[in-house]
């Protein structure tokens, strides 16, 4: 019998910020269904647990589509933000602050790390000659170039201007060291390579302002300069927690917990770039970075300048947020790449979701409807020892290999471990036959006891899914009686007894007529 302590440790899970130079696709949409699902189950445990999401309003690429719209930078920013925060909704994800880098406080912080790096002598002014990919807001060197273009076969101009660099090409001992000592700070493991080659093939200082550009953060110390955007972007992981002011609780409690949950075209920005500016800075880097993988369309990366992506706004009307939620997470382990169709996602919907999952509440839940609602009503938890104890206290004994696959951000292993007991539970009832104890008075009682004993894995597979599905467990749960909202002391009520009171009518939780 298995409860969690009740004050465990921090989770601060981040996504990127989205460049709002186009509407959302359903890649955006993924990351922030990770975190979501991540951040509601530290949440369900009861402990300290903050998520950010948010979006990278400045740079090149962001100012040349305000351009191209003929939209003044701002007034631009401001709509494409309200698409994207909409878009956190639809999906039904519960951030605990959404940032946008044109904030106040966004300047605020970005100066303030800035001026700290140039006080303690990590930037210098210079001159930058080379390759630059607005499409990917990187520099690129000579040698990097291929047939004319970027290694992600962005377009690139030649970039000629003053400009401030970091001297990142001082920090490969430090990260080498680091990562060497801290072998799970970047998942998976083909990252952690991936970065260590890279560091080790050496590395150069990093420009980090701009001249030619003016849709920026000012560097506070020369006018004329604004920062380059991933200087700008990154440190929006302390912006949302208070920093300069790291003496806020907020702070405290969670630099340096973070999970910064990225695709992996970001990578190098968030396991060589970040980590250097925080150390120069004197702060810690982050906990772990996980670097997910591309959903492709035909065996291409999906992305909005390539015009092959998915709507997520239209799949959540045709489909449900949760449907969108458990697919993404489902048809591919977290860290690999995916091919995505939207008739794989209806073929998921229709086998994992309305034909084992709503098929089991729909089984059990119209049985006693029809046949012992009243007796049922009447009945009490069984003894501890009784023939259904594994169903009982599946979700109890649950929990740790739960928790366990959270920590490791494995959202398929958390969702497989669910959807496997379902399947066995549905296997199970054929087995035990229900129907045939009807009008058996000797078997009544074996009867009722078998059933609360369903109805007490199915609460506990909506009080476990409902981080994946939080609009149809809830559904659900007010099927049965529950107490709908999931809160900080929800773990409680795992294995605890039912209230078999009042029952409304059950009605199938996957529908899509209703969604
Ligand atoms: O890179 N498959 O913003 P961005 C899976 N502003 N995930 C995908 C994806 C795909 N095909 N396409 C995008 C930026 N993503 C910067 C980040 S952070 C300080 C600054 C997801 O709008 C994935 O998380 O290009 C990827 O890293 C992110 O969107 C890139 O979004």
């Amino acid at each position: 019998d298995v409860y969690l302590p009740r004050r465990g440790y921090p989770l601060y899970v981040t996504t990127p910020i989205y460049y709002v130079n186009d509407v959302p696709h359903i890649g955006h949409a993924y990351t922030t269904i990770a975190g979501d699902v991540m951040a509601r189950f530290w949440r369900f445990l009861g402990w300290p647990t903050y998520f950010v999401t948010g979006v990278d309003e400045h740079g090149g690429k962001v100012a040349q589509s305000a351009k191209s719209k003929n939209v003044p930078a701002q007034a631009y920013v401001d709509d494409m933000a309200k698409i994207f925060r909409s878009l956190v909704q639809a999906l039904n994800a519960v951030p605990d602050d959404f940032i946008r880098t044109t904030e106040f406080r966004h300047h605020q912080a970005a100066q303030a790390l800035w001026k700290t790096l140039e006080d303690r002598g990590h930037i210098y002014l210079g001159t930058y000659s080379g390759w630059y990919a607005v499409r990917d807001e990187a520099f690129y060197s000579e040698d990097e170039i291929q047939d004319g273009k970027a290694p992600s076969g962005a377009p690139v101009e030649w970039v000629e201007e003053p400009c401030y660099f970091f001297k990142l090409s001082a920090w490969q001992k430090e990260l080498l060291a680091y990562y060497q000592e801290n072998s799970h700070a970047i998942r998976p493991k083909e990252r952690y390579n991936e970065t260590l080659r890279f560091i080790e093939s050496g590395l150069k200082d990093l420009a980090i302002s701009r001249t030619k550009l003016s849709w920026g953060i000012s560097v506070p110390t020369h006018v004329g300069h604004v920062m380059y955007v991933w200087m700008d972007a990154l440190t929006n992981y302390l912006t949302v927690l208070g920093y300069p002011d790291v003496e806020q609780d907020n702070f405290k409690t969670f630099w340096p917990h973070s999970v910064h949950l990225v695709g992996k075209d970001i990578l190098r920005f968030h396991t060589v770039y970040w980590p250097a500016f925080l150390m120069a800075a004197g702060l810690k880097p982050p906990e772990r970075v996980f670097a997910h993988g591309w959903w492709t369309r035909e065996g291409k990366k999906m992305s909005k300048s390539l015009g092959n992506v998915l709507d997520p706004f239209a799949l959540i009307q045709r489909y449900g947020a949760d449907a969108l939620r458990y697919f993404l997470l489902k048809d591919i382990r977290f860290g690999q790449d995916g091919d995505i169709s939207e008739d794989a996602l209806l073929q998921c919907y229709n086998q994992d979701l309305k034909n084992t999952l709503g098929n089991l509440a729909q089984r059990i839940l119209a049985f006693i409807d029809r046949y012992c609602s009243n007796d049922f009503k009447e009945s009490k938890s069984p003894p501890i020892d009784s023939e259904h104890e594994a169903l009982q206290t599946w979700g109890r004994r649950a929990l740790p290999y739960l928790k366990f696959c959270i920590e490791q951000e494995d959202l398929y292993g958390y969702i497989d471990l669910l959807q496997t007991s379902v399947q066995q539970v549905n296997a199970y009832i054929t087995k035990f036959e229900p129907w045939k104890m009807l009008n058996i008075p000797e078997k009544a009682s074996h009867l009722l006891e078998g059933l609360y004993s369903l109805c007490m894995f199915l609460r506990d597979i909506a009080l476990l899914f409902s981080v994946v599905l939080p609009k149809t467990m809830e559904k659900l749960l007010q099927q049965m009686g529950e107490e709908k909202e999931i809160s900080s002391g929800s773990i409680q009520r795992l294995g605890s007894p039912l209230s078999t009171a009042l029952w409304p009518k059950p009605e199938p939780i996957f529908d899509l007529e209703n969604v």
